[in-house]
């Protein structure tokens, strides 16, 4: 077989995964069963732990996104192959119209291995024997050049895609979880951290309005609420589980909660606040029987984090955020919320609460960080507006988990010289931010301004500037502002 040809088959086959990459997601979406989903969440899992935290503390969400494009091209080339290599035996045993039709059936077997769903399977399986059919149709075997087919591939494929794609995207609703009319003890409390946010431009409410992502899952899971349950086992009385149905049934409570992630930029972005619905986790804890020190929490995407015990005695079950059901990016149908803690032991899409006698290590320890233990203070620089009037204007959140924010102190002389800056009233609740915000007029010419907080101990934040792994950012915030 000469070279053309060759390239011909490999143009075709690559073509024929694609497809079926585009049947898989035109058939259920973004969702845990697209074929796609299996390779690129093992990508994560299976790269090495600096990798993993590289992606996440330079590229934040990008690196989830990155590993997502690896696991689509991956799997187009291993559902390619497996098309290419159907059609190949059909040829040679002398059925070459009959390529199609097993490439097709080799592909749904494939995709539902890796995805373990018929639906998916099969839309992948239609994708590959369509670009097959068009090639065959378009150009039968023997009097078409090569390079034909390989045109004919790639805009079936573009076109198959195109279709798959914008048609799911048509039918799919903007948001995955109906929303509800927030009850009126949530719009009073919402209302409550409106009126108490700083106003400034390019500073965020006090209750966020862009919460940030953080998450091992390049595709987030998709629980159903009606098969979900959390299990609550190990060194335990009693081993309990409870459905969701158990969990509605139950007293909610609403309470803010910051939350913070030990792999963000000092002055970085991966720290908000919500109003958060749900039940105290010792409701659930109490009848169980905790007979160890540590507990590990354990997700859908795989995910696992250790922590002491005590911790879960202030630990939260949410299952609504700002008034509607916890959207899926942040854990749907259920997370923990564990105040005062870095971010990473707030699990979301939790389904089992593991009791253990001994201290264990969990996914980001096993990596080498130290995210487990309460939050190193922080006061941000976020907005600096030029008023007006000729003021220069900065503010930010401050932060110290369940500590408290005392006091912010602003200097504008590289550490000089310090003011008090302003507060905002606190907002109910033992683990939540403030914003502070400090007007002044400015010096002549360059100049820097230093930020730093005081927790509700007394005590004031280290200087010693450390980036964030393993321990977390610590330092004070400073920026040069040019009047
Ligand atoms: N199941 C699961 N829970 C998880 C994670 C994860 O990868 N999987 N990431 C943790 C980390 S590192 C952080 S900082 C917070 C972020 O929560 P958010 O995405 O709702 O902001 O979730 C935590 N819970
Ligand atoms: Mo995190």
């Amino acid at each position: 077989m000469d070279l053309s040809r060759r390239l011909d088959r490999v143009v075709v086959a690559l073509a024929g995964g694609v497809a079926a990459v585009a049947g898989s997601y035109a058939a259920v979406g973004d969702a845990p069963a697209f074929v796609a989903t299996p390779i690129a969440n093992a990508a994560v899992t299976l790269a090495p732990g600096t990798l993993v935290t590289l992606a996440i503390t330079i590229l934040g969400d990008l690196g989830s996104k990155l590993a997502y494009g690896g696991g689509l091209a991956a799997t187009a080339f291993v559902l390619g192959a497996v098309a290419g290599g159907a059609r190949l035996l059909a040829e040679r045993a002398g059925r070459p119209l009959a390529g199609p039709l097993v490439g097709g059936v080799a592909v749904t077997f494939v995709g539902a291995a890796l995805s373990g769903d018929a639906t998916s399977a099969v839309g992948a399986g239609v994708g590959a024997a369509l670009v097959a059919t068009v090639v065959d149709l378009g150009a039968t075997a023997e009097t078409t050049s090569a390079a034909r087919r390989s045109v004919l591939a790639g805009v079936a494929t573009l076109a198959i895609g195109t279709f798959a794609v914008g048609g799911r995207r048509a039918f799919t609703p903007a948001s995955e979880t109906e929303s509800v009319p927030i009850p009126d003890d949530v719009a009073a409390l919402l209302a409550e951290a409106e009126e108490k946010s700083f106003d400034a431009e390019r500073l965020e409410p006090l209750v966020s309005d862009n919460f940030y992502t953080v998450d091992i899952a390049s595709v987030d899971p998709a629980p159903d609420r009606d098969e979900w349950s959390v299990r609550i086992h190990g060194a335990v009385g009693e081993e309990t589980t409870y459905t969701f149905e158990d969990i509605e049934a139950m007293d909610h409570d609403h309470q803010f909660n910051t939350l913070r992630c030990v792999g963000e930029q000092l002055n970085g972005r991966k720290l908000d606040t919500a109003l958060w619905t749900g039940v105290p986790l010792m409701d659930l804890l109490e009848s169980a029987d905790l007979q160890g020190d540590y507990v590990m929490l354990r997700a859908a995407d795989g995910f696992y984090e250790e922590f002491p015990v005590d911790a879960l005695e202030s630990g939260f079950l949410a299952v609504g955020m700002n008034g509607q059901p916890l959207p899926r990016a942040h854990g749907a149908p259920a997370r923990a919320l564990i105040p005062g803690h870095w971010g990473e032991i707030n699990v979301k899409w939790l389904t089992e609460i593991e009791i253990l006698d001994e201290a264990a290590t969990g996914y980001w320890e096993e990596r080498g960080w130290h995210g487990t233990g309460p939050v190193n203070t922080v006061a941000k620089l976020w907005a600096e507006n030029h008023l007006d009037d000729g003021r220069i204007e900065v503010a930010g959140p401050a932060y110290a988990g369940t500590r408290g924010i005392e006091r912010v102190e602003v200097s504008t002389d590289g550490g000089e010289t310090w003011t008090d800056a302003t507060l905002s009233d606190p907002l109910p609740g033992d683990d939540v931010w403030r914003h502070w915000m400090y007007r002044y007029d400015p010096p002549a010419g360059k100049h820097e301004v230093v930020v730093r907080a005081t927790d509700g101990t007394g005590t004031l934040q280290p200087r010693d500037e450390q980036e964030a792994y393993p321990n977390g950012p610590s330092g004070w915030v400073s920026q040069t502002v040019q009047p």
